[in-house]
């Protein structure tokens, strides 16, 4: 992997005078003069483990500052930081001729400061993962061969699927042109399945989802987790897998007994932008008055089993349904008081009521409150509109995509 280093060097800056290290005096001189000297260190012709340390110090030092207090009270300078010292650390580790771990934990180290860090020379973490990712997948590639027949092995619990009354189901329909849908479900705010509107895009077709290809583009890649069955549960947590990892813990249920895990999040298309490119917006997003940027698209990769409380969110919705199958319920805005919401400010948007499981005595009017219900299979997409109760439940090994817009 020697070329690996001169593949990263040739996008960092020229030298130590056009690296820009600009930072507010929110940042400590002290925390200033440690990253001049990583980045001294970084166009210097040795190397030694000081460099390591170093960058080492610079990720301890704003870890703690990115922990301190609650995520929106983080000042955006220590995030830059942390990013500093990531890139930092990736050069320390990619320095010379990297082993596989090595190269690994650059992987690694860059996704933190993805998720954890904040942009810094032109996205420079996310050009420099792509490199890194080209030198994983030959080794990703021969794992897979060996592994190709997994699939097969995938657990096939025998799911509970509800029948859809003819009454409730959502209503379906083809291809609508922009004037039918905005007249017809966007204006009145009605639910609607859109049939065939996913037909080209490469999920479906040039790039088939499936574990084995998340595998191939994204193995490596670290992404928060989602662990435990529901979201209200006590026992939910968050934490940082490989894809990998959660494919072989929570997919192919290596570890038996464990908790259910969901992979849902809206900076993985942000992270492995591979996978971005074989979605497509929904045409009818150009009829909300947001900006395209400001469409917000989010993944949700998971085993059978995985459960979304019934929630209502502040954004119209297009849910699509990539691989298997979910059972989703939906409630008006105009019943919230016959679902219970939460009384605490963080859950004010989710109901108490188990939907599939409703306990009638604590809550006697959710029986009374309509709703509409239907089995999303692959290529549909399920408009939700602004504020709509919303309940999840999938069936199988399930991916699908969201797009909320305003
Ligand atoms: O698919 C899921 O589990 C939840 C989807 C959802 O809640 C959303 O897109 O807002």
């Amino acid at each position: 992997m020697a070329s690996l280093w001169s593949k990263i060097s040739a996008i960092l800056p020229f030298n130590e005078e056009q690296f820009p290290l600009q930072f507010t005096d929110r940042v400590e001189s002290s925390v200033l003069e440690m990253l001049k000297r990583c980045r001294r260190q970084l166009y210097s012709a040795t190397t030694s483990a000081s460099h390591m340390l170093n960058a080492q110090i610079i990720l301890d030092i704003s870890w703690e500052r990115l922990n301190t207090g609650t995520w929106r009270q983080v000042d955006k300078e220590w995030r830059r930081v942390y990013s500093y010292g990531c890139l930092f650390k990736v050069a320390a580790l990619c320095h010379g001729n990297p082993s596989e771990d090595e190269v690994l934990q650059a992987v690694r180290t860059c996704d933190m400061g993805l998720l954890m860090g904040a942009a810094i020379m032109d996205n420079i973490l996310q050009v420099i993962v792509q490199i890194l990712q080209q030198e994983t997948r030959k080794s990703a590639k021969e794992e897979d061969e060996n592994e190709h027949s997994e699939a097969k092995r995938i657990k096939i619990a025998s799911p509970h699927v509800p029948v859809i009354k003819e009454e409730l189901a959502v209503p379906r329909i083809k291809c609508p042109s922009l004037e039918s849908f905005n007249t017809n479900y966007l204006l009145p705010l009605k639910p609607v399945i859109l049939e065939g509107i996913t037909d080209h895009w490469p999920a479906f077709n040039k790039h088939p989802w499936s574990i084995e290809y998340l595998r191939s583009v994204a193995g490596c890649r670290t992404v928060p987790v989602e662990v435990g069955s529901r979201y209200t549960d006590e026992d939910w947590s968050q934490t940082l897998l490989t894809v990998n990892e959660f494919i072989d813990r929570y997919i192919l249920n290596k570890d038996e007994g464990k908790a259910l895990g969901y992979l849902a999040q809206h900076q993985l298309f942000d992270q492995i932008p591979e996978l971005k490119e074989d979605i497509c917006l929904p045409d009818y997003c150009c009829l909300g008055e947001g900006d395209e940027d400001d469409i917000t698209v989010n993944a949700w990769f998971g085993p059978g089993g995985t459960v979304s409380p019934l929630h209502q969110d502040p954004q119209q919705n297009f849910l699509a349904q990539v691989v298997g199958s979910k059972y989703i319920r939906l409630y008006s805005p105009e019943d919230t008081d016959k679902l219970y919401p939460h009384q605490s400010q963080l859950l004010h948007n989710t109901s108490q009521v188990e939907v599939e499981n409703p306990d009638t005595e604590r809550f006697p009017e959710f029986a009374k409150a309509p709703y509409l219900e239907c089995v999303l299979q692959p290529g549909d997409v399920l408009f939700i509109p602004v504020r709509h109760w919303h309940y999840v439940r999938s069936l199988e090994l399930s991916f699908s995509v969201s797009f909320w817009w305003s």
